[in-house]
């Protein structure tokens, strides 16, 4: 059999989260319209009877503002040692401008074979994505370049029998059945983060983070107390919104899908605290989870 690991790397919002589940056919990773929503390496598995690919979603390369933007960013450049590929995902409806030759930059001394995926070509010209290719041939001439639209697994075959056919022989690293590295904790802090972030605009998406206060395992229906942590008074207003209608919202949202994750019924608990400048705090991010020790 084949197998190996493969990073998904790329700037914020290209649709790196949407691929991996697409390769997947299965909700690994959260995927809003905000940008920087992802902030961990996230592993899922693909599996057939002839391979296995660990791939790692990653947080999108930017220029950092914060520590937490530093902190995503080490996590992103670290899944690109000892890997067999690396898929550099693109929008292929946005112009090439500063932050793509940043990323290029910071991935320029990487060894692995490129797969460099045009993504959302359903919102972009042909005029558009000519230029594009044109300007990629001569940044990464030896990319392997294919064209997806990740929302609607259009094309994701092909660039899977791509990365297989460059993969070398090897054992499998998973259990078939371990779609992904992480456990429920962290998948259930991830949906009540998406449902959120979704609802939310401006710059609470970026100010908030989720903490887990308690799972009563024995309950029926399962307990669950979460935290949304956000940096301000005026943040947590919002969050609340007028008579509390957007934490429950957000509760209501959250619940049906991890009642979908978990296969039981839950009764799930919101709570808002205010953590000023969390994303600058060496000990906020441990408890957050978004130090990086390792990966
Ligand atoms: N039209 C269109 N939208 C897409 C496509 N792929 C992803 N999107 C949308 O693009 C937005 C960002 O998708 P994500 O998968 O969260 O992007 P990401 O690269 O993981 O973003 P970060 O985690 O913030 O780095 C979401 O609103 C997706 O629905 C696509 O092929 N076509
Ligand atoms: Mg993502």
């Amino acid at each position: 059999m084949k197998s190996g690991f493969v990073a998904i790397i790329g700037r914020p919002n290209v649709g790196k989260s949407t691929l991996l589940n697409s390769i997947l056919s299965k909700k690994v990773s959260i995927v809003t319209d905000k940008s920087q929503t992802t902030r961990n390496n996230i592993k899922g598995i693909y599996n057939n009877d002839e391979v296995q690919i660990v791939f790692v979603d990653t947080p999108g390369i930017h220029k950092p503002k914060q520590k937490l933007g530093e902190e995503m960013d080490k996590m992103a450049y670290g899944a690109l040692s000892d890997v067999d590929a690396v898929v550099l995902v693109v929008d292929a409806g946005q112009s090439y401008g500063p932050g793509d030759e940043f990323l290029l930059e910071k991935i320029k001394n990487v060894k692995a074979p490129i797969f460099l995926v045009f993504n959302k070509i359903d919102l972009t010209d042909i005029v558009k994505i000519t230029k594009l290719k044109e300007i990629y041939s001569e940044k990464l001439p030896d990319a392997i370049v294919t064209e997806i639209v990740a929302i609607k697994s259009f094309n994701i075959d092909e660039l899977l029998n791509k990365i297989i056919a460059i993969l070398p022989q090897g054992p499998a690293y998973y259990e078939v059945e371990t779609y992904t590295d992480k456990d429920e904790i962290f998948q259930i802090k991830e949906i009540i983060r998406e449902k959120a972030l979704r609802i939310l605009r401006d710059e609470v998406p970026h100010s908030m983070a989720v903490y887990m206060n308690d799972i009563d395992w024995e309950s029926n229906p399962l307990h669950i107390q979460a935290t949304l942590v956000v940096e301000k008074d005026s943040q947590k207003g919002i969050v609340i919104g007028a008579q509390g209608k957007r934490i429950k919202s957000i509760g209501t949202k959250a619940r049906k899908d991890i009642e979908d994750l978990l296969k039981k019924h839950v009764f799930l608990e919101l709570f808002v605290r205010v953590e000023e400048d969390w994303r600058n705090q060496d000990k906020h991010l441990k408890t957050f989870g978004y130090k990086t020790e390792k990966n």
